[in-house]
């Protein structure tokens, strides 16, 4: 079971992240590790495909990092992990929340030699739900490095002013040209972060902080599991639904009221104990 220390999340709180050594087990980096392919080749253990399958075998640009979003649906492996209490928690902690749901996951796959993935500020691009917070944690599935391409953050980025969403997310040429724009705006030199961690460690970080990946320039692929996790008790913005990947997870929203379906994005804990019921059953099912 994670837990932090009141010193993690005073950290977090100044640097808008924070790296932990191991988040899970070998034997879970093994079990996750081995659903990569499959995914990847459209094999989807539920039957379910994924919110997003941007990448397919025989079809995508190989140049490209490999990426999922909601593979939870599709595959239990995925989901014991994105969808544990324990991690939950810790994300409620460090955003000074009453609970914390899934929002989505992303399976990311980076062999040698593919390209980067563009600096953003991830909550840019939720003004579809409210409040519109976002807290991620980042889990290594192999050894990560700096010339790997790992994931890497502007420290104290998440108290610069709020940019819109812009520039490319896969592949583009210069990875950091929206951050330097930012930072620039800002009156700041970036303070530049990578996660080098062991395979099973990995990183939380918050909504408005600045963070991309570059090249993999290494001889082994980097391969990460993220969970993007929201407030319990957030709600959709009628009117804007549509906009950002609004476009996408508006989908699951009733007609009839701004709730936000747990069917859809469980609760992992809450501070009175709740804990979407259905999702026991769901991770034991064969
Ligand atoms: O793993 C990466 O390179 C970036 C992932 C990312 O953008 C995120 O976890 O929010």
């Amino acid at each position: 079971m994670f837990t932090l220390t009141a010193e993690q999340i005073e950290q977090f709180s100044e640097d808008g992240f924070l790296i932990a050594e191991k988040l899970i087990d070998e034997e879970t980096v093994e079990a996750l590790r081995s659903r990569f392919e499959r995914l990847f080749r459209g094999e989807f253990e539920t039957g379910i495909t994924p919110d997003e399958v941007n990448w397919q075998e025989g079809e995508s640009d190989p140049s490209l990092t490999r990426q999922i979003c909601n593979g939870w649906k599709a595959d239990r492996a995925i989901a014991r992990v994105v969808l544990r209490q324990d991690l939950g928690h810790a994300i409620a902690q460090l955003g000074g929340w009453p609970g914390a749901r899934i929002m989505v996951d992303n399976v990311l796959w980076k062999p040698p030699d593919t390209r980067p993935l563009g600096h953003h500020q991830d909550s840019a691009y939720l003004s579809w739900y409210t409040p519109s917070d976002l807290l991620s944690c980042w889990i290594a599935l192999d050894d990560t490095t700096a010339d790997g391409g790992t994931i890497e953050f502007v420290r104290g980025s998440h108290k610069w002013h709020h940019s819109e969403p812009e520039g490319e997310f896969h592949g583009p040429a210069d990875y950091r040209k929206q951050m330097l724009a930012a930072a620039e705006k800002e009156g700041v030199e970036p303070e530049i972060v990578y996660v080098e961690v062991p395979r099973g460690g990995g990183s939380f970080h918050h909504g408005w902080t600045w963070h991309g990946s570059g090249h993999n320039r290494a001889t082994r692929p980097r391969r990460s599991l993220v969970l993007h996790a929201m407030r319990s008790d957030t709600r959709y913005v009628p009117g804007h639904l549509g906009e950002g990947v609004g476009r996408i997870y508006s989908r699951y929203k009733h007609l009839a009221d701004n709730e936000i379906d747990e069917n859809y994005f469980p609760v992992l804990w809450r501070e009175d104990g709740y804990r979407t019921p259905a999702v026991e059953s769901y991770l034991e099912a064969p």
